[in-house]
């Protein structure tokens, strides 16, 4: 049986959120840059509806046809939590925490991935291009090339690939390469991942390439000039305004950036700062989630106690989503963005920041082992790892360079998100 859509995005994800009134978009650029494509081909979304247990008959969104996969309480616990969250994440990212491996949790992984390849085999097109999505469904286009050779399937991964040495600890890696084999294209953020996918499957099998992601510059626009006037004065009117925006993960390196901070603020290397942490609740269940909450909250409350004062603390911490809209407001207002992650696929926060600078005011403190490094590498890099390091980069932004600023400014205006999608559907 095949269905008549021409093109097939499935992810892990729906791109819609259920609100108490209907389904509502969710943020992100991939639905952006891809529903251009997806209206001009025919073509739908497959994907979980983010509620366990419910059936969700197919519908359709903003003139897409989006196509639920039903997972169950189970699923979600062992497939996502499990499998894609506590193996492959840690693993990928390098170890950052002990990735657990659990046969039963493989199960899940391989019966909800061939769940979503049936759904993408009950409705593509004869001879239809389908784009697979990220570290969770690494079988379907395996699955899915064994159940209808005619189709066309681009596999894309939105987290690093780790080195050989590394992804060789996976109990079930050759069924994760041949998996991936089952692709036309695989496209990697950097070269870096490209070739440690290369060392593993050697020169011949899929092609390959760096189709390094990007943002929609005209979803995230740099807050008014009053709004970002309101906010300096709401946070003291600091000489230097500095800015974490991430969701609460332990890869995204938040605890050693306010570490950074106490260490300056201590050696009397910062005076008047204020400094916002917008950190989103992310993976909540997870143990380790619940450490990196923990060990954050407790490093802006000793951080507040021993620096701030009544009504000024140094640091400002949010633990909840923030609207798009007012993103914008933050990003414009920071003089100085903090994006230090010891390891992320691309990170698109450097992105959007780097966005909303077009005059060459505010500086980018950037990890060398984010992936946006690669393209941002006039940012005030730095080692993660290294706490001096961190300070350094700091202490180089409080100064910033505008020459660098504008430069990073073109690269994220002209490479945006739509380039990327049509980069790769081009190479398909
Ligand atoms: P993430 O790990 O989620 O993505 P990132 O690329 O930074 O990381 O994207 C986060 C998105 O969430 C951004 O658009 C940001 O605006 C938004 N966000 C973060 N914190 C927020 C907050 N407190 N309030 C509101 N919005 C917030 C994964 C990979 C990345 C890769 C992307 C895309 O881990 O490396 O760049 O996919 O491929």
């Amino acid at each position: 049986m095949t269905g008549d859509n021409k093109f097939v995005v499935v992810a892990n994800r729906l791109p819609v959120d259920r609100t108490k009134s209907g389904w509502r978009a969710s943020p992100g650029g991939l639905v952006a840059a891809l529903a251009p494509v997806l209206r001009a081909h025919s073509g739908c979304w497959v994907g979980w509806p983010g509620e366990p247990d419910t059936h969700v008959p197919p519908f359709d969104f903003d003139g897409i046809s989006l196509h639920p996969v039903g997972l169950s309480g189970w699923d979600f616990e062992n497939f996502y939590e499990g499998f894609s969250n506590s193996s492959l994440w840690p693993l990928y990212h390098d170890l950052i925490v002990t990735p657990q491996y659990s046969p039963e949790w493989w199960d899940a992984y391989k019966s909800v991935n061939k769940k979503f390849a049936d759904a993408v085999a009950a409705v593509a097109a004869e001879g239809a291009t389908v784009w697979v999505q990220d570290y969770q469904l690494q079988l379907v286009p395996g699955l899915l090339k064994e159940a209808r050779p005619d189709l066309t399937i681009g596999f894309f991964l939105h987290i690093p690939f780790p080195s050989p040495d590394l992804f060789k600890q996976l109990p079930w890696r050759e069924d994760i390469t041949r998996g991936l084999e089952g692709c036309d294209l695989i496209g990697f953020q950097r070269d870096e991942d490209e070739q440690n996918f290369r060392a593993l499957v050697g020169a011949s099998g899929p092609r390959t390439g760096a189709f390094p992601i990007s943002i929609d510059p005209g979803a995230i626009h740099p807050g008014a000039r009053e709004d970002v006037d309101k906010l300096r004065e709401k946070l003291g009117n600091p000489r230097t305004l500095m800015l974490g925006v991430d969701r609460l993960d332990y890869t995204k390196g938040i605890l050693q950036r306010l570490l950074a901070i106490e260490n300056l603020l201590e050696q009397g290397e910062l005076d008047d700062v204020a400094v916002v942490q917008l950190a989103t609740p992310s993976r909540e269940r997870i143990e380790h989630y619940k450490q990196t909450r923990r060990e954050v909250e407790e490093a802006v409350g000793r951080i507040n106690g021993r620096f701030g004062s009544v009504g000024t603390p140094v640091i400002h911490y949010i633990h909840r989503p923030v609207p798009k809209g007012e993103l914008g407001t933050y990003y414009a207002a920071a003089d100085v963005m903090l994006v230090t992650p010891f390891k992320d696929g691309m990170n698109l926060v450097a992105k959007e920041y780097v966005s909303c600078h077009p005059d060459g005011d505010g500086a980018l403190v950037l990890s060398e082992f984010a992936g946006a490094a690669v393209e941002l590498n006039q940012a005030y890099l730095c080692n993660p790892f290294d706490l001096e390091s961190i300070q350094q980069a700091i202490l180089g932004a409080v100064d910033g360079d505008p020459e660098a600023m504008r430069a990073m400014h073109k690269r994220v205006t002209e490479y945006d998100v739509d380039r990327w999608a049509q980069t790769f559907l081009e190479a398909l």
